[in-house]
């Protein structure tokens, strides 16, 4: 019996096409697509002190970036996907994403608000908010 919850649980993790294994399987993810030098949805919600996984695919056929400091200062944050992460004083500044390419955030949000981020690629004017309640 033991055996075969083992199989099954092999098999689960086998069928998940992403790095998500054991214990964040369990996390909530939301998927912004960044298409025609938009990002879509333009608003997502997150829940404050809730762990998420709030994903970029670029879909287009260019470079965009995710700027996003304010929020990412104090959260709890690991960084994956694909993506170039640049640095500053501060942290992390931003991460470029390459065409067909995907980056993940994985945060805990440690305060409420609304939090603008953009694509500061030259002549990209793309704006959008996260919303954390
Ligand atoms: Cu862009």
């Amino acid at each position: 019996m033991r055996g075969s919850v083992g199989f099954i649980c092999l098999a689960l993790a086998l069928a998940i096409p992403t790095s998500a294994f054991s214990s964040e399987i369990e996390t909530e993810s939301i998927t912004v697509d960044i298409r025609g030098r938009a990002f879509i949805p333009n608003r997502v919600l997150l829940r404050h002190n809730q762990g998420i996984v709030l994903r970029f695919r670029n879909l287009d056929t260019e470079l965009h970036s995710v700027v996003v400091k304010d929020l990412f200062f104090n959260a709890d944050l690991n960084v994956g996907g694909n993506g170039a992460q640049e640095f500053g004083p501060e942290g992390l500044k931003r991460v470029i994403v390459p065409p067909d390419g995907l980056i993940e955030f994985r945060l805990t949000p440690a305060r409420t608000g609304t939090f603008s981020y953009l694509c500061d690629m030259p002549g990209h004017d793309m704006k959008a908010v996260i919303v954390v309640e």
